[in-house]
């Protein structure tokens, strides 16, 4: 089978490392690199928790290699977010071999996504689960990186009620934008292909009790039974939506790069508000540049793909 280049950075949140558990089973995807940016999570546990997923869960990718980022944001998240990432990397079936082996790439993320952009046969499809922080660097430092990328599938941004709710913002913005606007913007300027999985779409897939028991069900699949524990620190969707109700926004979004079916798409021009009350916020705009919103899905779908991937897993 024809395989397609992808380059990971994530965030180290607990659907960014089941993300990268869904992509190294995906037969179609050849991973040149993975890199972690300490936004949703903390840099060495989601640097470590993803060398041991590849170990454990990515024997048939060959190494993959994993950079630390060491850029900053704007606007932090939450510290009871970013804890999940010491919880993903403690798991027992992480741990049981008391090694990493997945090697650790000496350069910073931005540098390391240029060397692996560059370095590849043929272009590049970028997924980003975090802020765009790194490839917003990448690309004010290595301009040429850009005709080789095929194009960035990101989860961000929305064009209904954000998820940001801190003092001095509107609400407006999804947290990946708000916690560097400034990237965001950079990137916006560029040329490349943009894929937005948004919250229009990302909100059809919340983490439910339902959910859960139907990888309850199915736990003697080793896979299955990670999935459940790495979600089992996650509060679900029960009666409604509070701030920390969590969604499974990155693994759509890295199920919409192996099975582009499963989601609905519709071009929209539209731009980025980098200061003031709405920072983070994408706006449609008329003479805004083109992206691809990810508008819909179809959960069940989703979450059957989900599961299949994950029973590959051994
Ligand atoms: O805005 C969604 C992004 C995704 O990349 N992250 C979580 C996902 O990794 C931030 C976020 C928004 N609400 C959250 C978030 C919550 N309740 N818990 C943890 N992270
Ligand atoms: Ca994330």
């Amino acid at each position: 089978m024809s395989q397609t280049n992808v380059y990971f950075n994530h965030d180290g949140g607990v659907d960014d490392l089941v993300s990268l558990f869904m992509l190294l089973q995906m037969e179609q995807v050849h991973l040149t690199g993975v890199s972690v940016i300490p936004a949703d999570g903390y840099l060495e546990p989601a640097t470590d928790a993803s060398r041991k997923i590849i170990d454990r869960f990515g024997q048939s990718k060959g190494p993959v290699e994993v950079a630390k980022s060491n850029s900053r944001g704007k606007n932090p998240f939450p510290a009871a977010w970013r804890l999940h990432s010491f919880y993903v990397d403690a798991l027992p079936v992480l741990n049981e071999s008391g090694r990493m082996e997945a090697p650790l790439s000496s350069l910073p993320a931005h540098q390391h996504l240029i060397e692996k952009v560059r370095g590849a046969e043929g272009k590049t499809l970028l997924l980003f689960t975090g802020p765009l922080t790194d490839l917003a660097r990448a690309l004010d430092e290595a301009p040429d990186i850009e005709a080789k990328i095929e194009k960035l599938v990101w989860m961000g941004g929305t064009f209904e009620k954000g998820n940001v709710e801190e003092p001095e913002h509107d609400g407006t913005a999804e947290w990946n934008v708000f916690w560097d606007p400034e990237a965001a913007y950079r990137v916006w300027q560029s040329g490349i292909t943009i894929d937005l999985v948004a919250l229009e779409s990302t909100s059809k897939v919340p983490l439910t009790p339902a959910v859960r028991n139907r990888w309850a069900a199915e736990r003697r699949y080793e896979g299955i039974d990670f999935l459940g524990n790495c979600y089992a620190g996650c509060p679900p969707l029960v009666y409604s939506e509070t701030n920390s109700t969590y969604y499974l926004w990155d693994v759509l979004t890295t199920a919409s790069v192996g099975r582009p079916d499963i989601v609905k798409k519709k071009t929209v021009h539209c731009s980025v508000i980098a200061e003031g009350p709405s920072q983070g916020r994408t706006v449609e705009q008329a003479d805004g540049r083109p992206v691809n919103l990810v508008y819909d899905t179809d959960p069940e779908a989703f979450f059957t793909y989900m599961a299949d991937l994950a029973k590959l897993a051994a």
